[in-house]
């Protein structure tokens, strides 16, 4: 496919349907014969892939339509919207909680709700992708009790925590193939399952289980939902920041299990500076550009931000520069919470960030 624009466009919902030539449904290239015999992940895929290659970037938000600074649970909200113009074209949930059979998952969104704006999302032609903070199912304990070792190990070789997860393997499924269009269609969404692997905080984690078991979890993680049925799922993988393509493959679960590789990278308020964050994230994306155009996947930046927003210009200055160095098929800032005054990474109306986020959008 063509495209007449180099720079980064930031693509969201409305565009989606077809007023850009890129990544949208109503792409002229393709017939309507065409679409229709596509799978939904099949045509999920496509839309990444088209996107990928583009030079644009989707931008997406997480729980952005439920909550945000100051407001939750009002209906056709969303921080985005209200500063943006219009919807992120990607949305992210999280299903943490699910699989205790909870009515709302860690962070308190309604899962009816979260099933409903999916489909909405979807209905607007943007897309949604989910992370799993899942309670360890040794002890029910949450994801950041890092204190047992073995849990992985006992997902895998222990009859009663292999029950145990089976379980949450139920919920899980239950969840996807629930996700319907309005014809009763299943929805395509992304999975990005035991994510920040890298990192030391998630039960999970590098230090919590050795490379085969955390390969192992992914392969029983998979293929148990396939076996239940869920067919409208795109995996992804996201370890946090990492120095090398060794370090970034060490844990690779296989192509076979993965079709999305991404990378979580933070920009810590002091922790590095502004170029100490630039050319971490730019050497975290370039390395998931190289060995996604090498293995045939799709190149994302699956969780970014600075929380609190403390640079008014953060959008335009630091974010879109790493996108414009290495485009990828979209990229997600965390939440804004209701009620963490601070805890946001999106900008709300009046904040001091709204003028550079949406130059950012209108890039
Ligand atoms: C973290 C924070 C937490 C939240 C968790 C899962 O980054 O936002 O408050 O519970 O993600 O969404």
């Amino acid at each position: 496919m063509k495209c007449n624009r180099l720079n980064i466009a930031m693509i969201f919902a409305s565009a989606l349907l077809g007023v850009t030539s890129c990544g949208g449904r109503g792409d002229g290239n393709r017939t309507s014969g065409e679409a229709d015999s596509l799978t939904a992940v099949a045509e999920l895929r496509q839309r990444l892939e088209e996107a990928d290659k583009s030079g644009k970037v989707l931008f997406g938000h997480h729980d952005d339509p439920v909550y945000g600074h100051e407001w939750c649970a009002d209906s056709g909200r969303s921080d985005v919207l209200e500063t943006a113009g219009d919807y992120p074209a990607v949305m992210s949930w999280d299903l943490g909680g699910l699989e205790l059979g909870n009515a709302a998952n860690l962070d308190g969104v309604d899962f009816g709700r979260m099933r409903a704006e999916v489909a909405a999302q979807n209905a607007r032609g943007g897309i949604s992708t989910f992370s799993w903070h899942l309670y360890n199912p040794v002890d029910s304990s949450d994801c950041w009790t890092i204190g047992d070792s073995t849990t992985v190990a006992r997902i895998l070789t222990d009859a009663a925590t292999g029950k145990a997860f089976e379980k949450d393997l139920d919920y899980l499924a239950d969840f996807f193939t629930s996700l319907r269009d309005a014809d009763g269609e299943k929805i395509a969404v992304i999975f990005r399952p035991w994510h920040e692997h890298t990192g030391n905080w998630f039960w999970w984690g590098r230090p919590f289980c050795t490379p085969e078991q955390y390969r192992q979890l992914w392969e029983v993680t998979r293929r148990g939902l396939e076996k239940r049925g869920v067919d409208n799922v795109l995996y992804a993988y996201s370890p946090d920041r990492i120095s090398s393509e060794e370090e970034y493959m060490e844990r690779y679960p296989g192509d076979e299990y993965v079709e999305i590789l991404g990378a979580d990278v933070y920009h810590f308020n002091g922790e590095k500076g502004v170029e100490g964050y630039k050319t971490t994230a730019a050497n975290q994306l370039a390395i998931v550009r190289k060995l996604a155009d090498e293995r045939g996947k799709i190149a994302a930046f699956t969780e970014t931000g600075s929380e609190g927003l403390p640079m008014a210009d953060w959008y335009t200055s630091v974010l879109l520069p790493v996108l414009k160095a290495q485009p990828v098929s979209y990229v997600v800032v965390w939440r804004n919470a209701h009620d963490r005054p601070g805890h946001f990474y999106a900008p709300y109306p009046g904040h001091p960030a709204e003028e550079s986020f949406k130059t950012f959008y209108n890039d």
